[in-house]
């Protein structure tokens, strides 16, 4: 026995779909372009920034608004632009005084930037009025007044951010991968998952990466390579120097030090573990944010 629900739906649809046959082609192109559409909202995953054969490669920690430090930093390593590439680890924005003007400073040095956890959980709070996690409930005043301040171009700039650069070297000193927080060790490049490569602190007893500080060991100690990692984000750790992986964030929002990897021209052999002459910083002009808001 046929079931009811035959008559009721199937046939009917098969039937209007039979003598409609010629609209077919017309929903498949509008379901292609519906698709094309979501799709160029979405960030590049990846991006490749080839070495800039005048200049040097200026590596730049989370600013977190903190303008001044910056202006600071590049005026330390006389900053040429135009010659030398400026790129940020991410969290530009969140937390500190200035986002604005941090946003036009690397707009206007033409730097390269990837999204940090701030600005991967600013852009859906703002795309889609998605609930913050958590911690970040307490500064989430200090969120409604960044939202307030940047114009559409600059949102528009972050979201086409992507999750991952990859600076090409000269010659044989290979490539260098920029990541917010981190990589799941073990994972290939292109399933990496963007909420791992903004939140990783540590990997867990399990061998799952994890934001949290207490459980297992710091992600990049079992980063092995073979590419040599450059991120932020951890500042409870400050600069971290490991075999393949080296960490920039030395909290200058919360009255540390804003801290730049400097890669010079001609680099010939592998940029980590980086010589300490690499390393530029310029303290912080004050504690914006309180150091446990982590
Ligand atoms: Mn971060």
């Amino acid at each position: 026995m046929v079931p009811l629900t035959y008559y009721r739906y199937i046939r009917p649809l098969v039937h209007y779909l039979h003598r409609n046959v010629w609209q077919i082609p017309i929903y498949g192109l509008c379901i292609l372009a519906a698709t094309s559409f979501w799709w160029r909202g979405q960030p590049a995953r990846q991006r490749i920034v080839d070495a800039h054969p005048a200049g040097r490669f200026v590596v730049v920690g989370d600013v977190h608004g903190c303008s001044a430090e910056l202006q600071a930093l590049l005026a330390t390593v006389n900053f040429l632009p135009g010659v030398d590439e400026l790129i940020m680890v991410g969290d530009l924005i969140g937390k500190g005084p200035n986002p604005k003007e941090v946003i036009r400073i690397v707009r206007e040095m033409n730097g390269k930037a990837i999204q940090g956890n701030h600005e991967f959980n600013l852009l859906k709070w703002k795309r889609r009025g998605a609930p913050l996690p958590d911690p970040l409930e307490k500064i989430k005043d200090a969120y409604a007044a960044t939202v307030a301040e940047l114009d559409e171009a600059d949102w528009e700039w972050l979201a086409s951010l992507p999750y991952v650069l990859r600076l090409e070297l000269p010659s044989s000193a290979g490539t260098v991968l920029v990541v917010h927080a981190g990589l799941a060790p073990g994972t290939p490049l292109d399933q990496q998952k963007p909420g791992v490569m903004v939140h990783i602190r540590n990997i867990d007893g399990e061998g799952q990466p994890t934001s949290d500080f207490d459980a297992g060991t710091a992600w990049a100690k079992s980063w092995n390579g073979p590419e040599q990692v450059i991120f932020g984000h951890d500042a409870k750790r400050g600069l971290q120097k490991e075999s393949f992986a080296v960490g920039l964030d030395t909290g200058a929002v919360y009255g540390g030090a804003l801290t730049a990897l400097v890669i010079p021209r001609n680099q010939a052999s592998p940029v980590i573990p980086a010589e300490s002459h690499a390393f530029v910083s310029v303290p912080a002009k004050k504690e914006y944010a309180p150091k446990d808001k982590k």
